[in-house]
Formats: C-alpha cells, sequence, structure tokens
C-alpha cells in the first residue's frame, strides 16, 4: 500500500477544494458473489448464498447470484470501466467455492484462472489488484459440516488461503483475510438475515471466534508464502456506535453494542485477548469454552494495516420494557444479531436517508478513524468500503444523475481528510461499489454502484458520480461543492 505521511493542519472548509496528500490510494470495492454470477460454470460448488438465496422468501423478489452483473464473462470491459475510473487500485474477493471446490481438497485449476487472468488484466492496466480471501462465499459443504460455529472450518480456510497465495501471490501483493466476520457471525448465524440463516446467539459467538481463528491461522499461511513486502489486513464493518441519550442506561447500551460489534473483534485481532465485559456481557449465551489455550496468540498477528468499512452511524438507547428494536441498519428479523442488545434500541442519524434507510453522517465517519488512530496509532488505516444505495435511473438523455451518491461521497471523504489533517495515518479509500451488484437480502433491489447496471441486457452506464471520482482520483483533490467534471 503506497504511504502517505499524516498530514496536520485546519479542518478544511467542505466548500472548498481539498487536496488529499501524494500517494493517497484510490479504489473502488466489489466481491465475487454480488457481480460475478457464472455459479456452476468451470467447477465452481454452491456457496451458503447460493443455497440461501435460492431458499423462497429469504431474498427479495427471490433474486439470486446466478448471474448478477456476469462479471464472469465481462471482466475485461470491467477492467476498461477500472481504467476509465483512473483508480489505483481494485478490491475484489476470491470466490473459495471457485477456487477450492466443495472447501477441501486440491485446487480447481479453471477457478484459479479467472483470478489469474483478472489479476494480469488489473497489473497490465496499472491497477494494484487488493484481494480479500472470504466476503461470505463459504462453500456449502462446509456449512453442511458445521460452518464457522465449528472449528474445522477455521483450519479449512486456511489451506484455502494457502492454495489462493501460492496461485496469485507473486503478482497480489495486498491482502484481505476476511470482509466483515460481523455480518458472517451476527448476521449469518444469529438473526439470520444473511446466509446461511441460522438464529442461535451462542452459535453467532462461536462464529465469531472461529473467523477471527481463521484469520489468524490465514496470516501465518500468507505469510509463509507470499513476498516479504506483501501487505496483509483484515476489514471490519467497525460500527461508531452513540448512545441517543446521556443516561447511564443509554451509555452502557452504546458500550454493549461497541463490544459485541467491533471489540468481539479489535480485541483478539490486535489486542490478543477478548474484553472481559464482551465475556461477562454474553456468559448468559456461552462459558466461551470453545476459546482454547493459544487461540488467541494464534488470532493476533501483525498487520499491515486495517480495513474499516463504514456507512452510518449507530445510534442506541435503552428501554427497560425491552421495546422492539428500532433499524439497526442489517434487516429486520424476529431474531437479533445483538447477543448483549437487551433493551436496546436502535435509531437511524436524522435527516437524508439513502435507499437502504441509512441516515447520512459522514461525522460518523471521522469519529471512527480517530478512534482507530488513538487506540492502533501504528496501525495505518484503508478505508474498504464507503458509499451509498439510491434509486438511480437512466434519464431520457440516457445518463445517470446521482447528485445524491456525489454529495454522499463528498461529504465522506471531507471527514476522510480532517482525520487525515488530525493525524490519523489514512492510506487510501475504497467507494462500494464499481458497479451496481447483488445487494444480498435486497437482491438487485437497492444501487451502490458508480456505474449503473441494466440487470436486463448488462450494460453498464457510468453514473455522474463515477465521473466525478474519477476526477478525484486522478487529481486528489475533492472539487469545490457543486464543481460538475468535466
Ligand atoms: C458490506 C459488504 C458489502 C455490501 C455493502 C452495502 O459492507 O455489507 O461488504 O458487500 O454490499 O456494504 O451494504
Amino acid at each position: 500500500m503506497a504511504t502517505s505521511a499524516p498530514i496536520t493542519g485546519q479542518a478544511p472548509d467542505p466548500t472548498r477544494a481539498i487536496s488529499f496528500p501524494p500517494g493517497f490510494l484510490w479504489g473502488t470495492a466489489t466481491a465475487s458473489y454480488q457481480i460475478e454470477g457464472a455459479a456452476r460454470e468451470d467447477g465452481r460448488t454452491a456457496s451458503i448464498w447460493d443455497v440461501y438465496s435460492h431458499t423462497p422468501g429469504r431474498v427479495l423478489n427471490g433474486d439470486t447470484g446466478d448471474v448478477a452483473d456476469d462479471h464472469y464473462h465481462r471482466w475485461r470491459e470491467d477492467l476498461g470501466i477500472l481504467a476509465d475510473l483512473g483508480v489505483g487500485a481494485y478490491r475484489f474477493s476470491v470466490a473459495w467455492p471457485r477456487v477450492q471446490p466443495t472447501g477441501s481438497g486440491p485446487a480447481n485449476a479453471k477457478g484459479i484462472d479467472f483470478y489469474s487472468r483478472l489479476v494480469d488484466g488489473l497489473l497490465e492496466k496499472g491497477i494494484q489488484p487488493v484481494a480479500t480471501l472470504y466476503h461470505w462465499d463459504l462453500p456449502q459443504e462446509l456449512e453442511d459440516a458445521g460452518g464457522w460455529p465449528v472449528r474445522e472450518t477455521a483450519y479449512r480456510f486456511a489451506e484455502y488461503a494457502g492454495i489462493v497465495a501460492d496461485a496469485l501471490g507473486d503478482r497480489v501483493r495486498t491482502w484481505t483475510t476476511l470482509n466483515e466476520p460481523w455480518c458472517s457471525a451476527f448476521l449469518g448465524y444469529g438473526s439470520g438475515v444473511h446466509a446461511p440463516g441460522r438464529t442461535d446467539a451462542a452459535d453467532s459467538l462461536r462464529a465469531a471466534h472461529h473467523l477471527n481463528l481463521a484469520h489468524g491461522l490465514a496470516v501465518r499461511e500468507l505469510r509463509g508464502r507470499l513476498p516479504q513486502e506483501a501487505q496483509v489486513s483484515v476489514t471490519l464493518n467497525l460500527h461508531q456506535v452513540r448512545p441517543v441519550g446521556d443516561s447511564p442506561q443509554d451509555v452502557d447500551a452504546a458500550r454493549r453494542i461497541d463490544g459485541t460489534a467491533n471489540r468481539v473483534f479489535l480485541g483478539p485481532l490486535l489486542d490478543g485477548a477478548y474484553p472481559d465485559d464482551v465475556l461477562a456481557d454474553t456468559a448468559h449465551l456461552t462459558d466461551w469454552s470453545f476459546v482454547k489455550d493459544g487461540d488467541t496468540e494464534i488470532i493476533r498477528q501483525p498487520l499491515d494495516f486495517l480495513g474499516v468499512n463504514y456507512y452510518s452511524p449507530t445510534l442506541v438507547s435503552y428501554n427497560k420494557d425491552g421495546a422492539e428494536q428500532g433499524s439497526d441498519g442489517h434487516g429486520a428479523s424476529a431474531h437479533s444479531p445483538w447477543p448483549a442488545g437487551d433493551g436496546v434500541v436502535f435509531h437511524q442519524a436524522p435527516g437524508p436517508k439513502t435507499a437502504m434507510g441509512w441516515g447520512i453522517d459522514p461525522t460518523g465517519l471521522y469519529d471512527l478513524l480517530v478512534r482507530v488512530g488513538r487506540e492502533y496509532p501504528d496501525l495505518p488505516v484503508v478505508i474498504t468500503e464507503n458509499g451509498a444505495a439510491f434509486d438511480d435511473r437512466i434519464g431520457a438523455d440516457g445518463l445517470v444523475d446521482d447528485p445524491e451518491r456525489i454529495a454522499y461521497l463528498r461529504g465522506h471523504l471531507s471527514e476522510v481528510h480532517r482525520a487525515l489533517a488530525s493525524g490519523v495515518d489514512v492510506r487510501g479509500y475504497f467507494l462500494w461499489s464499481l458497479l451496481d451488484n447483488f445487494e444480498w437480502g435486497y437482491g438487485y433491489s437497492k444501487r451502490f454502484g458508480a456505474v449503473y447496471v441494466d440487470y436486463e441486457t448488462q450494460r453498464r452506464v457510468p453514473k455522474a458520480s463515477a465521473r466525478w471520482y474519477a476526477q478525484v482520483a486522478k487529481t486528489g483533490t475533492l472539487p469545490e461543492a457543486g464543481d460538475s467534471p468535466s
């Protein structure tokens, strides 16, 4: 990852042009199941998302990732779009069931070939490949054997990491083990709004631990196979949790949610231990005996940077009557993804919302970056996802005008710059997402892309935000508010 010395100075005037330090890395991000399609092609076997999306009632409109953006066949065209954007890096994920079908055994040459050609294509265009090993597409066979709540899955992941490192490690210099283990564990095994759709709070905590363990084991595999200069990270969707009021109950609600959203990962991954309050808050569900001697030493591996995904702040209050959870932004379920969330009510930030119903508050990103910088001053940060869904349409002129997205991006990038000015070592920013894509339980109803995808024809139509972001990526400068790129 390119270096960028933190800059110091006054908070920028959000209406003026803002320049980022030389070397700041600009990119876009996608994920395998959300864009590739070709679900049963060239040896790929089913993942938990294939099974989940094909289960009636699980995904809006019965949408699946069977075709998605057909990126598996259109990747050359999509590389051209990336080149037009002028980004320095592209964050993609490798589909485990494509490169190691069934989750164990030898590599599938055709699966490896797809990513090898993608990486070669990126390098030919001068774009740095940033590979995520796991963006939620666990091979279904491993779920059938117990999934992330069972320890064996962590060892299977380490083996898979070694296979991918051997295949791509000569050309891919930047690696992320897991994308958002919180979603995998608590939405997949707690609320059930993500695959595999299980709803057992104790299992969600076991899953969280085995994902942490999988990360540690995988980092050891990567370090043992990759060149010295390779950079290894993990990506967390850290929640910027704020109590709505200043009552002790509201403040404690925020502590409990911060514990099971953030510190259940930050603790073992970066500090080498599960926080005592998280263990205490969840003691009614488990004795944590699934944490074996030596596990936390395995999990805590030196990292080259921390990936942070941010979309919206998390506002909480306490209601002793255990009122219905408000909207935590993670989808409605009869089961909670919060094992320490008794009596917690979730609120969305006031004011304008995205198409996901998420409050728009860029200061949440600033606060999050300052926290990470304060708690882990020697660990560089990369914003591996930030973006927004809006109800984009192709106009009569054939163009997609998305001023709300440009305003969202400008507001959040202004706060990134403010964090840099405050001394936080932020190295890069990846826009979520390059393309409109399969938005999990919402199917194709939510458009996060800088590029519009007409799913009937697979035509790609760069939105106004793509042109705006291309100017930012090429100049390293946020145009003055209202400036429209040429
Ligand atoms: C996530 C995932 C992405 C989502 C994006 C919008 O952060 O949930 O990494 O796959 O599509 O964040 O929800």
